[in-house]
């Protein structure tokens, strides 16, 4: 016999069917966290006096000299962006061979490997953590493989010990894409920045600490610091001379100061960050078919993202066709990361493999709104939003196809 299913609440009506929306306006998916502008006026009156912008300006240097400390490690090279840090990362320890790189995330970290003259070989991510892990390099390194590139992937730290083991066993280059992770810790206490043989940061707008656009390569080894150095400097080393073909990735006065007075308040941010996840965690505890990144157990995330796999068949509808109601709300989900990397259209040719975690990942993955000044109010409205729309899940399926477009019924 079955059992009548209760009827949804009208009350709990989703804005994609007619009722009100839950937020005013539109609840960006992030936003950048800032110090108070006037304190940064004393030192712009110091950038306006000394005329002197960028080419290691005092401020950029005070910056490196900061994040070295925050780091511990022994070398900061700031760049103009994370894609460029990326870049000189790689030219400075990694060959022109393959270089594993997890097929899950952003396409800057294959557009980096690419500028650098080398080549992405994807490989598959674990299916509880979604990163790249030793067992997985380990089975994907080739007779061509130079190095691997390990991303922490949304903040949440790589096993760097167990990398670094699969690195040296083969005599490989182990470098970190820190794009999400500033602040983030490994199960071994250090801070994220302080492991491989370089780890590159992004300090974009979207960043727990922004430089509107920025980043850094951190380092132990002196030699890949002054590489770096050299490679976001025209090739030129100080004597005038481009030694070597490479690009302008320096980052200006403006920028780093903008990073700079942000720094102290990182770890508050994060402490911030944290009791949002937690919010989202508890909150959606009770709805099926919702899986959370595994951690490492010791280890800290920054959440710099709070993303999460939708699966279909427990939740009722697809990840596009929530992305799609919660719009609907005035709510920003973003499919963050679709399609798989391999999966785009500028890196196929190197696709040679089916990798069935990081496209089932592409398929069900988004990420929740968070920033690091986000009231709970709001991460409650986000989550009620999620909710209703589940509630009403069969009769929101007949207005969204599971693509996100509106269905053929609706239309
Ligand atoms: N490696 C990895 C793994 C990466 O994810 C990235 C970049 C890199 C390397 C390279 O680092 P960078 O070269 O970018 O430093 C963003 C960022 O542009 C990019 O930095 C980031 N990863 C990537 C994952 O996402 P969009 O295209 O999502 O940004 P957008 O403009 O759609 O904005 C997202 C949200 O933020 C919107 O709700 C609007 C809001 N926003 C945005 C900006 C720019 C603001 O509130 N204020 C702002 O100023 O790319």
């Amino acid at each position: 016999m079955s059992v009548p299913r209760p009827r949804p609440h009208e009350a709990e009506r989703p804005a994609i069917l007619g009722g009100r929306k839950l937020v005013e306006g539109w609840l960006r998916v992030t936003e950048p966290t800032l110090p108070p502008w006037w304190r940064l006026l004393p030192d712009l009156m110091g950038i306006w006096q000394r005329r002197w912008l960028t080419n290691g300006g005092p401020v950029e240097r005070e910056l490196e000299r900061q994040l070295a400390a925050m780091l511990e490690t022994r070398h900061v090279v700031s760049a103009a962006n994370g894609t460029l840090a990326l870049m000189a990362a790689l030219r400075a320890v990694a060959g022109r061979g393959e270089v594993l790189v997890p097929a899950v995330g952003f396409s800057a970290t294959v557009h980096a490997i690419l500028a650098a003259g080398a080549t992405p070989r994807f490989v598959d991510v674990d299916p509880e953590s979604w990163l790249l892990t030793p067992s997985l390099a380990q089975a994907a390194v080739t007779s061509s493989t130079v190095g691997i590139l390990a991303v922490h992937l949304y903040g949440q730290p790589c096993d760097s010990l167990g990398l670094e083991a699969v690195a040296s066993r083969h005599g490989l280059a182990l470098l970190f894409d820190a794009a999400h992770a500033f602040g983030s810790v490994y199960a071994s206490g250090r801070p994220i920045g302080s492991a491989g043989m370089a780890e590159a940061f992004s300090f974009h707008a979207t960043k727990v600490l922004t430089s509107g656009e920025g980043g850094a390569v951190s380092t132990n080894d002196p030699r890949v610091a002054r590489a770096c150095r050299q490679l976001l400097a025209f090739g030129d080393a100080g004597t005038g001379y481009a030694e070597q073909a490479a690009w302008n990735g320096k980052l200006s006065e403006l920028h780093a100061l903008l990073a700079l007075r942000a720094l102290p308040m990182v770890n508050h941010w994060i402490a911030r960050r944290e009791q949002i996840a937690a919010r989202y965690r508890a909150n959606l505890a009770q709805l099926p078919g919702l899986r959370w990144q595994a951690t490492a157990p010791g280890s800290r995330t920054n959440h710099q993202f709070v993303p999460l796999a939708i699966l279909r068949d427990e939740f009722g509808l697809s990840a596009d066709q929530l992305v799609a109601a919660l719009k609907a709300e005035g709510i920003e989900l973003r499919r963050y990361f679709a399609p798989a990397l391999h999966e785009h259209p500028a890196f196929r040719a190197y696709a040679h493999i089916e990798l069935p975690v990081a496209q089932h990942l592409a398929r069900t993955l988004v990420c929740l709104p968070i920033y690091s000044h986000m009231s709970l109010e709001h991460v409650d409205r986000v989550c009620q939003a999620i909710h209703r729309v589940y509630v009403w899940r069969e009769h929101v399926a007949t207005q969204v196809d599971e693509a996100g477009h509106p269905a053929r019924s609706a239309r």
